[in-house]
């Protein structure tokens, strides 16, 4: 098996110090960043959010393949501090205010960063001011809202039109995501895209700039 299978079957089996290990190999056979990255790390992430799509594994298993991209992750970042990798693409990422549920909102942000995307998470009870900040600050082309309880979805609806008067919102596309969320509530708010998962995530993500 080539060292970027073994990196692959360490995140497609959760297992972080097999991945840790595969990257710290790779790193030392002059493998570049971009390769161990987009054929390892990545590409084994892919297949864990494809079981997950299809309810052939659940959260626990997702949050060790995670953790196990991550573990690699680590090994390749000093790397690619100094290499021509640029991400596909930024998101801005919050649970919004008065929401403290964030464990669907991490997952979204390590599949989006599993798929390449660049990802400033603003972290749970996000003001409509944070946001805002973080935008100015980061120039996403993307930012993700999450929502879990009823109560707060119409943080969302306001963070959208916050933005509006902020005159950026022509500047960012904005996904919306979270239990209670749908389609027809997106449309509602004027959002321009509604994930029901993480993986679909990625993929509103990915068509949102044209990449898919
Ligand atoms: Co609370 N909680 N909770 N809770 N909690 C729910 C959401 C609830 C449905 C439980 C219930 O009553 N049946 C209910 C909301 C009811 C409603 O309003 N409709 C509820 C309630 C009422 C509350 C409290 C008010 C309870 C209380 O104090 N009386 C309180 C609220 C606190 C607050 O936020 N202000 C509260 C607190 C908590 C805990 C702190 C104990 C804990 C959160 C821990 C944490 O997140 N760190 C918690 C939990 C764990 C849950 C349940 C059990 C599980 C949520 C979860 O993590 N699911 C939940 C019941 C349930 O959903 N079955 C519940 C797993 C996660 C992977 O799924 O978050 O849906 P999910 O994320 C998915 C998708 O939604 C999507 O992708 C994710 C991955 O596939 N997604 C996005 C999410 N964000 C996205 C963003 C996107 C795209 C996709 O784009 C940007």
């Amino acid at each position: 098996m080539s060292v970027l299978e073994d990196i692959q079957q360490g995140i497609i089996t959760y297992k972080p110090p097999l991945v840790k290990q595969a990257c710290e190999q790779a790193v030392a056979q002059g493998m570049g960043p971009r390769e161990i990255v987009q054929e390892g790390l990545i590409a084994g992430m892919a297949v864990v959010g494809a079981k997950f799509r299809r309810n052939e594994v659940f959260v626990p298993e997702v949050m060790i393949a995670a953790r196990a991209m991550h573990a690699g992750l680590d090994v390749v970042k000093p790397l690619l501090a100094h290499s021509e990798i640029e991400p596909v693409g930024t998101v801005v990422l919050g649970t919004v205010k008065g929401d403290l549920h964030d464990i669907g909102k991490n997952l979204v942000a390590m599949m989006l960063e599993g798929a390449g995307f660049r990802v400033f998470d603003l972290g749970i009870d996000t003001p409509v001011e944070r946001f805002i900040q973080a935008i100015q600050e980061n120039k996403p082309q993307i930012v993700g809202m999450s929502s879990l309880i009823t109560n707060t979805l119409p943080r969302v609806g306001e963070t959208i039109e916050a933005l509006q008067q902020a005159g950026l919102r022509n500047q960012v596309k904005v996904m919306v995501g979270g239990a209670p969320v749908s389609q027809s509530f997106a449309d509602q708010v004027g959002a321009d895209a509604y994930a029901a998962d993480a993986s679909s995530a990625v993929e509103k993500a990915k068509e949102l700039l044209g990449l898919a």
